[in-house]
């Protein structure tokens, strides 16, 4: 499969068919030119051909293909804006004697110059292991005349000449990792919710703004950046709401248009943070001419990795808009740049968990002062009254803690 290396220079193709719009096809290959530049290429050429249906061998016509051929160098990378069979891309790549890969495989390569942690790295190489097997039969002579691969930066070190089953084993052994990571995720989980602290997850676009957000409303410094697909690796932080009451909010990775379904499922590890969230806040920006389609691709993979949870949508950016966005409660519009709006988004956050809150009264002998000390640690305290006894608390509770320390309530 072929290699990206950063002084390539790209030419972008799609396919436009006729019930896809002028504006859908340029949107998605100005996206796709996005990558390419985040993957370090130099995009030169964009390059789209209207037909009714993709043609079976080439995907384009095989007169469009060689029309392309003519304009390429040495230095040249080809790249399909949808997914191509492996036999298309090794027809493609012989006919035009350049490398020729699709947007997934793209997005495969910036996630591997992306991943940092071990769980990352284990994730963004099940990922290319899965998306390559099925393509080793049929691209025999594109692979062994172009040697090197994808998989080949960071941590998919995998030579493509190895028979399946290595690479067979190897996924198996990944999966075998990524489930015992699973389960470490699953106990730290279990350990958050048996504290009864709600979480609270950022998704949305990629880019939308989520880490800055992230930042902004709990005070700790995460990555950010003007790329694609910052962040990798959930992180989660505490943010406090008001006084005595505070939720875990975590970041998330970025969604995508024709996010690969290789990738999902690789991700299903990182994506579990969103499932079991007792909130999700969907950060969109607002700012972008897409955003309404992106807030839709990112409502479809929602629904996709069978996420349910109720929403709060955060209209991100709205500095950087000029005219005034109409937005229904409990939805906020802000900025996680200057800051505004943050107040009110945190007091919607507040008002969300409230509605599950009630006061009431406690008495802890002094036998259970730990039980006593669960609650200061996750209810807004009221009062608190020493006895000889023990301790007599009136706290404001969630549904959890109320029915936790049940046998206290006075
Ligand atoms: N003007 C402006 N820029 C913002 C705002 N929020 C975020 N940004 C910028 O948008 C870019 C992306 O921000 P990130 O916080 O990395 O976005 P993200 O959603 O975490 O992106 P990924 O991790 O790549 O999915 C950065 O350059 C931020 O500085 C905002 O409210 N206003
Ligand atoms: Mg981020």
């Amino acid at each position: 499969m072929p290699e990206i290396n950063e002084t390539q220079n790209a030419y972008l193709v799609a396919l436009q068919q006729s019930f896809q719009s002028d504006w859908e096809v340029a949107d998605s290959l100005a996206e796709l030119a996005d990558l390419a530049r985040d993957a370090g290429l130099n995009v030169v050429e964009t390059i789209v051909q209207r037909r009714s249906h993709p043609e079976p061998g080439t995907f384009i016509g095989r007169g469009k293909a060689l029309e392309i051929a003519e304009m390429l160098d040495d230095s040249s990378i080809v790249i399909f804006d949808d997914e191509l069979t492996p036999a298309q891309q090794g027809t493609l790549s012989d006919l035009m004697d350049a490398p020729v890969l699709d947007r997934t495989q793209l997005i495969l390569d910036i996630f591997a110059q992306r991943a940092r942690s071990n769980e990352g790295k284990i994730q963004v190489e099940l990922a290319q292991l899965s998306y390559l097997l099925p393509r080793l039969t049929g691209m025999g002579k594109a692979l062994s005349r172009l040697g090197g691969g994808i998989g080949t930066r960071g941590p998919g070190e995998t030579k493509l000449e190895t028979d399946r089953r290595r690479i067979r084993r190897r996924i198996s052994d990944l999966r075998r990792e990524l489930e015992k990571i699973k389960q470490t995720r699953g106990l730290q989980r279990q350990h958050r919710s048996s504290t009864e602290v709600p979480v609270v997850a950022l998704v949305g676009y990629t880019n939308a703004g989520k880490s800055t957000l992230l930042q902004a409303l709990t005070g700790s410094e995460v990555f950010v950046a003007d790329q694609l697909f910052a962040t990798l690796d959930p992180t989660i932080r505490r943010w406090d709401l008001t006084e005595g009451r505070w939720v875990y909010l975590t970041d998330t990775v970025g969604f995508i248009r024709k996010l690969p379904h290789t990738l999902v499922a690789a991700f299903q590890a990182t994506l579990e943070e969103v499932v079991y969230a007792d909130l999700l806040l969907h950060v969109i920006d607002a700012s972008h001419p897409q955003s309404r389609e992106q807030k839709e691709a990112v409502e479809e993979v929602l629904k996709e990795i069978g996420a349910a949870q109720p929403i709060i949508a955060v209209y991100n950016k709205v500095d950087l808009v000029d005219h005034p966005l109409e937005v229904r409660p409990p939805d906020q519009a802000v900025s996680a740049k200057t800051g505004y709006n943050l107040d009110r988004l945190t007091a919607a956050v507040y008002e969300f968990f409230a509605q599950q809150y009630s006061v009431r009264e406690y008495f802890f002998p002094f036998s259970e002062l730990g039980q006593a000390s669960i609650l200061r640690a996750h209810a807004t305290i009221l009062g608190e009254e020493f006895t000889d006894q023990g301790v007599a608390i009136k706290a404001e509770v969630d549904a959890r803690l109320e029915s936790l320390l049940q046998p206290f309530q006075k």
